[in-house]
């Protein structure tokens, strides 16, 4: 096991014990029972009622709604958008903990809400986030497989392989080999996964200087007294920004989770069930987010914005825009950014973003941001007349790459990495669940053509 990891938790847990603040551990040992007992009346009071008939459509349409998997930090309701635990974007923002100075909710405070449900008070915040932070620092080989990778491979590319590569030291792992009780399952699978999200900051800010600047040599040391997000930014070159610095613990609190049947949820889910390790389940995650009707929008929505300002100028009018989009979905292309498989109304997460756009002066007036505005003007009305999408709305990934680029982070293709640092925090909080109520190994039935028509004659 890598020692630095097994410091981190006896270091957080000292702290924690100085400051009489309960840990991540203690209050989940609190909760897992209660959770376990409501497990085991649903299914044995309620294991065989059903949940409603799935229709030929649904098999064949990619399982839509479908009710289908345990998933308890977030629900999705069509028409609302995402609650965390029952709470709405608005209220997790007015009730989470922020940095000291800051307005945006801290990443290390919605990783303790969606793994716990409660919200944590601002001294377990401190801590937990130290205890994060702690726990950042790449082991050596991970450093060399990320630097020896072409620079020009894919940013998504090598984050999966540095996941992946973090496997080394899995805890899990580990403990399973050596004859772990299932009842033990989850311990291990926490210490994985705050290693994988607090490391994956890290691999973030590497791919980034390997792809982009002159190599992580140099990269700037972890400071152990600064949040994830600001240390990922120092990293990076963008430290000096509290704006950018907000702007990313925004970003990767949004991205967190988003119920579990989309592609990068489900993925660590399934693969989780296999009990394969937080490494290898989330890296094989990361693989379903790089693609463009996922978590890929994001570089695909600028690719999109930049394209029309260089056609179309700064300030186009809405006709000019209309026509725009005519153009694309006449050659057979998507809108990027729009468009949602459970959604039917504007994403209360777009929302929170071209707030913030709109509520600090320096990105209310960059023309990229403005262009994200006009779209969603005109983009909606455009998409109901083609009349294909049933949800003409914009997504999370309308206007997120738009503000990473008015801060100087323009390189597009990487975009999809800030979502994954994010995702790792919801799809993992689950994975602890998973392990902590003894889910069984995931196999769902197919059906051959030959099947269905059988079934339905
Ligand atoms: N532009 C043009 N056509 C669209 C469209 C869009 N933005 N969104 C959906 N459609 C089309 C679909 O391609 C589909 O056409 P076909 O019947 O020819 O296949 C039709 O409308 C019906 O699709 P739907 O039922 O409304 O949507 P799906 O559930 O099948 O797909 C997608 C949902 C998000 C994949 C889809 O809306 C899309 O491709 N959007 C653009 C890409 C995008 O923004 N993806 C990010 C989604 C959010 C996310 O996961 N982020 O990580």
């Amino acid at each position: 096991m890598f020692s630095a990891t097994r410091t981190a938790a006896r270091t957080a847990a000292q702290a924690a014990n100085r400051r009489n603040v309960s840990t991540i551990r203690e209050t989940l040992k609190e909760i897992i029972p209660e959770r376990q007992a409501l497990l085991k009346q649903i299914k044995s009071e309620h294991g065989s009622k059903t949940l409603g008939n799935v229709t030929v459509e649904q098999v064949v349409g990619g399982g839509r709604g479908i009710k289908f998997m345990l998933w308890d930090p977030s629900v999705l309701d069509a028409e609302e958008g995402i609650r965390f635990w029952g709470r709405s974007i608005p209220e997790c923002q007015r009730d989470l903990p922020t940095a000291p100075g800051g307005q945006e909710i801290l990443p290390e405070a919605m990783f303790w809400y969606l793994l716990t449900g409660k919200v944590p008070t601002a001294e377990q915040t401190k801590q937990f986030q130290e205890e994060l932070v702690s726990r950042s620092e790449l082991p050596a080989h991970v450093e060399k497989v990320l630097d020896s990778l072409p620079k020009t491979l894919h940013p998504m590319t090598q984050f999966v392989i540095g996941v992946a590569a973090l496997n080394h030291d899995s805890q899990f792992a580990a403990r399973y080999k050596s004859g772990m009780k299932k009842a033990e399952y989850w311990e291990p699978a926490l210490e994985d996964s705050l290693d994988c999200v607090a490391k994956s900051f890290t691999i973030a800010a590497r791919i980034y200087l390997h792809s982009y600047k002159d190599g992580a040599a140099n990269m700037a040391p972890v400071d152990k007294s600064k949040d994830l997000s600001a240390n990922f930014a120092t990293q990076i070159g963008f430290g000096d920004s509290e704006g950018f610095v907000e702007l990313i613990r925004l970003y990767n609190s949004l991205h967190t989770d988003h119920e579990g049947g989309n592609v990068s949820a489900h993925t660590t889910h399934l693969v989780g069930s296999a009990l394969s390790d937080p490494f290898l389940s989330y890296s094989a995650a990361l693989g379903g987010l790089a693609g463009p009707l996922h978590g890929l929008a994001n570089q695909e929505v600028l690719r999109f914005i930049l394209g029309m300002q260089k056609e179309l100028g700064d300030s186009p009018s809405d006709e000019q825009i209309v026509q725009y989009i005519w153009k694309t979905l006449n050659s057979g292309q998507v809108i990027p950014g729009y468009g949602h498989a459970v959604l039917r109304k504007p994403d209360p997460r777009f929302a929170a973003l071209r707030e913030f756009g709109n509520k600090h002066p320096e990105t209310a007036n960059d023309p990229v941001f403005r262009m994200v505005d006009s779209l969603f003007k005109v983009a909606p009305g455009v998409l109901t007349e083609h009349g294909k999408t049933k949800n003409p709305f914009p997504n999370v990934d309308a206007a997120s790459g738009s503000l990473l680029y008015h801060y100087g982070l323009t390189q597009f293709p990487y975009y999809t990495v800030t979502f994954g640092t994010s995702r790792a925090i919801g799809a993992l909080s689950q994975y602890v669940w998973d392990r902590a109520l003894g889910l069984p190994i995931e196999r769902p039935k197919s059906l051959s053509m030959e099947a269905i028509l059988k079934l339905v004659k």
